[in-house]
């Protein structure tokens, strides 16, 4: 298929989380994280969240897939993709191994230095997430992780740190992964994987995670003005799940309900492009009685630290509808999502939704009026190996369908896109299940559920695919 080309200095790469690939989980001087404690799931099997690290339970992301010591031949598979950039978090736990130390680590800013350089010699440039999923669990335990307002100064030690460390080597950076996806707090993995936050029975579960979000919004932005300050050239991203969420009919009440559903998990983004909160999250804190800690303080950090641009990661969109004596149109995400007729899902339940992106872009890009940056977009399905290959027609058919939908959102709609990420272009450890069947990759990683496999790596069709897309700037798809 040949389309309309992108600008010439589209950003064009994959993105990763340390966590989910790096393994070493306790090597070099790095501390457990939030991640290290989870066991492995599967779908509809929620991932196991220990009190601390217990022996003899299978944690997928203690090896990961050992990028830590095969991160040279793995970024040189990227090049020969063609990768102008590589996106991929710090993790914090190997600079600050229990997240309240004065000193950082050096043999962890050691590692990272060195990881930039291979990308930079093989001219991709890092793309950096600072808190991608993995705050040191030692913040959760002694602290409650981001329920306590300490972790803003915790975070901020971090980001300042890496922004002085590498403000040579990353131009463009993300403060908190995907941020929004603890709206769903009535399950336990979204706000321990984005806060560091364990409920205790009877607590308020959705007024602890607007006070934790409200503390990771206010370190968010005094990251940015801190990173402005340190290197003027920085960009300095928020990054948001975007799933959109439509309403099930065009019964106007379906509408409103798809219209509060929005709110609730797009809020986040109101914080960090115009530096305040919406008036329908205030109204709603005041109609559920919320006492959240907002400090004139805290509204002036929010104000002088707006973000340069909004990345987010797109994969599937949600449906909501009315029910009967929901009067004020309160959002459940565990209870109120349907299926939408009109589209597939794949077998995560995930639904195939290309139309949805070009949406999606628009709607952003209509609320915010900021560069947007697709940092995630990809197709997790279980490969078979054969004669050595792995065919995966439905991995390119995903990414063509939508990297289409992109292309008329820039040149229909006027969207203007920075660059585009594709999820795990290598196979890594899947977040939601901890799962290694659940794949992304371009590049196959010989690794089972069970941790089997010599944990080598071999292409894929999509991988001549990918690189074409590349090297014709997305004219050939
Ligand atoms: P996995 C939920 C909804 C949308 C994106 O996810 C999500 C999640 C959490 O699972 O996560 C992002 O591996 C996240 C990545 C993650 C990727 O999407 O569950 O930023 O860390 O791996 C794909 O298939």
């Amino acid at each position: 298929m040949t389309i309309k080309g992108f600008p010439e200095d589209f950003l064009w790469g994959g993105a990763v989380a340390a966590h989910q690939m790096e393994g070493a989980w306790n090597i070099g001087g790095k501390g457990i994280s939030v991640a290290d404690v989870m066991s492995a799931g599967a779908h509809g099997v929620p991932r196991e969240i220990t009190d601390g690290v217990i022996d003899g339970i299978n944690y997928p992301n203690h090896e990961a897939i050992d990028f830590y010591h095969h991160y040279k031949e793995d970024i040189e598979l990227f090049a020969q993709l063609g990768f102008k950039c590589f996106r991929t978090s710090i993790a914090w736990t190997r600079i600050f191994p229990k997240g309240d130390e004065s000193e950082p680590n050096e043999e962890g800013l050691q590692f990272y230095d060195d990881m930039f350089d291979e990308c930079i010699k093989q001219g991709i440039e890092p793309v950096i997430t600072l808190s991608h999923f993995e705050m040191p669990y030692y913040l959760v335990e002694k602290y409650g992780g981001f329920r306590n307002r300490k972790c803003i100064d915790f975070f901020m030690n971090f980001a300042e740190v890496c922004f002085k460390r590498y403000k040579h080597k990353v131009k463009y950076w993300m403060t908190f992964n995907e941020i929004n996806n603890q709206t769903n707090f009535t399950t336990d993995f979204a706000p321990f994987t984005n806060s560091g936050i364990k409920y205790e029975d009877g607590e308020n579960r959705e007024e602890i995670m607007y006070q934790a979000a409200h503390y990771e919004l206010v370190a968010s932005a005094k990251a940015v003005k801190l990173g402005h300050e340190i290197n003027p050239e920085f960009k300095i991203g928020c990054m948001l799940a975007m799933c959109p969420i439509y309403p099930y009919s065009c019964k106007p009440e379906d509408m409103m309900m798809a219209t509060s559903a929005m709110h609730k998990r797009l809020y986040f983004g109101d914080v960090h492009v115009h530096g305040e909160y919406p008036g329908y999250i205030k109204t709603y804190w005041q109609r559920k009685n919320f006492n959240i800690d907002v400090t004139k303080e805290d509204e002036e950090a929010l104000k002088e630290g707006c973000v340069d641009y909004v990345g987010f990661s797109y994969y599937m969109s949600f449906a909501t509808q009315y029910t009967e004596g929901n009067e004020h149109y309160d959002y459940d995400e565990e209870t109120m999502l349907v299926r939408n007729p009109y589209i597939e899902a794949s077998k995560w339940g995930w639904q195939i939704d290309p139309v949805g992106f070009r949406y999606s872009l628009n709607w952003l890009y209509d609320h915010y009026r900021l560069p947007l940056f697709v940092v995630e977009n990809g197709y997790g399905e279980i490969d078979q190996v054969v004669d050595g290959t792995v065919d995966d027609t439905y991995r390119i058919d995903y990414m063509r369908d939508h990297i289409k939908e992109m292309q008329l959102a820039m040149s229909e709609d006027g969207v203007d896109v920075l660059g585009y990420t594709s999820w795990g272009p290598i196979d890594i450890v899947s977040a939601g299940t901890g799962e290694m069947k659940k794949r992304y990759g371009f590049i196959y990683v010989d690794k089972d559920d069970e941790g089997n496999g010599s944990l080598e790596r071999s292409k894929k069709k999509s991988f001549d695919w990918f690189k074409r897309v590349i090297e014709t700037n997305g004219k050939e798809l």
